[in-house]
């Protein structure tokens, strides 16, 4: 693991916070699903934490990001805090949506985030379209997304970057290799060893980079951001990483071979970064203990807020449904 971009201190225990914040409100979320206090489907990214935070902590302010499925970290990193994400899943009328959607597919302009949306692939022409009014405006922000490698097989993947490349648009792609689409392996869903390589048909940059590799993510993410910044055009990063679970909490997973998690779960991103940060006398048992108490009160306290808060009034389902 390569400090290669310096970061503080401080920012490396950021990453390493934001991680295990990501692990640990994904975990309660489950629990919450198995009382059925939340009764939306929970998808969570245990395993992905690294490509999520990575990438985000990369952002400037005033970037745009649309987080999907797996990046409830990038969120987090962005500043939403968790009582968003307990208010949305249970459908409470204190959720940034007032209970009309129940996962994590909201934005908050004021933060940098842009509502994602579930149909897979759409995200990449809508923040291409961004990334077009941000130069028209001559703005110096970059709009990032991420896909599934999945989802890199759509329509839309095409019709976005064709658009971002032709025109140059300050845009970042990352492609979150997880192997399985639901229970299709990547090798069955293209005909390629790498899906960075469809940056070839779009004559644009693309770097493979170790998903579970915090570092090696943001350092990729920061270069492509700045070549975007340059006015140098997209780029694809594909972070080849694993689900160490299901597709959502509903499917056991079945198909994934036990040998493929156990190699994988060697490979843990917050095992692992937390290796590199304790050799370099950054982190020890102390700060760790510290970190999770900090996250366990967090959580405690956005949970607490979400449980008390009321569901929403029938009355208001039409409000907010359109511009008003
Ligand atoms: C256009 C479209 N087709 C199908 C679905 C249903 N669906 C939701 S997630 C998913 C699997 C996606 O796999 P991948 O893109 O690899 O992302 P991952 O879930 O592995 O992060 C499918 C088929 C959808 N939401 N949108």
């Amino acid at each position: 693991m390569m400090n290669d971009i310096p970061l503080s201190r401080n920012q490396l225990l950021d990453l390493c916070y934001f991680m295990r914040l990501n692990r640990s409100l994904e975990d309660r979320l489950i629990a919450l699903y198995r009382q059925s206090i939340i009764t939306a489907t929970v998808f969570t990214s245990r395993g992905q934490e690294a490509t999520s935070v990575g990438s985000a902590y990369a952002l400037a302010t005033d970037d745009l990001v649309s987080p999907i499925t797996r990046n409830l970290g990038s969120m987090l990193v962005r500043g939403i805090p968790a009582r968003d994400i307990f208010t949305q899943y249970m459908g409470k009328a204190t959720s940034p949506t007032k209970g009309k959607e129940r996962i994590h597919y909201f934005g908050d302009m004021s933060k940098g985030v842009v509502a994602s949306l579930s149909v897979l692939g759409d995200m990449i022409p809508v923040m291409a379209g961004i990334a077009m009014a941000l130069r028209l405006q001559g703005r110096p922000s970059v709009a990032m997304t991420y896909i599934g490698e999945g989802a890199s097989a759509t329509g839309d993947f095409h019709e976005g970057l064709n658009l971002a490349s032709v025109m140059k648009l300050p845009f970042v792609l990352i492609i979150e290799n997880n192997r399985y689409a639901y229970s299709t392996p990547v090798l069955k869903g293209a005909a390629l060893p790498d899906l960075a390589m469809r940056a070839k048909c779009y004559g644009i940059p693309a770097e493979i980079v170790d998903g579970n590799d915090v570092l090696a993510v943001h350092r990729a993410t920061r270069e492509a951001l700045s070549r975007a910044r340059a006015g140098e055009g997209p780029s694809i990063i594909e972070a080849k990483t694993m689900r160490m679970h299901g597709h959502s909490d509903a499917d056991s997973s079945w198909y994934v071979p036990k040998e493929e998690l156990e190699e994988w779960q060697r490979r843990d991103p917050i095992d692992r970064f937390d290796q590199h940060l304790r050799g370099l006398g950054v982190l020890d048992d102390a700060a760790v203990k510290g970190m999770e108490s900090r996250i366990h009160r967090e959580l405690e306290r956005d949970l607490e807020f979400a449980l008390q808060s009321p569901f929403p009034d029938p009355q208001i389902a039409l409000e907010g449904v359109y511009h008003e």
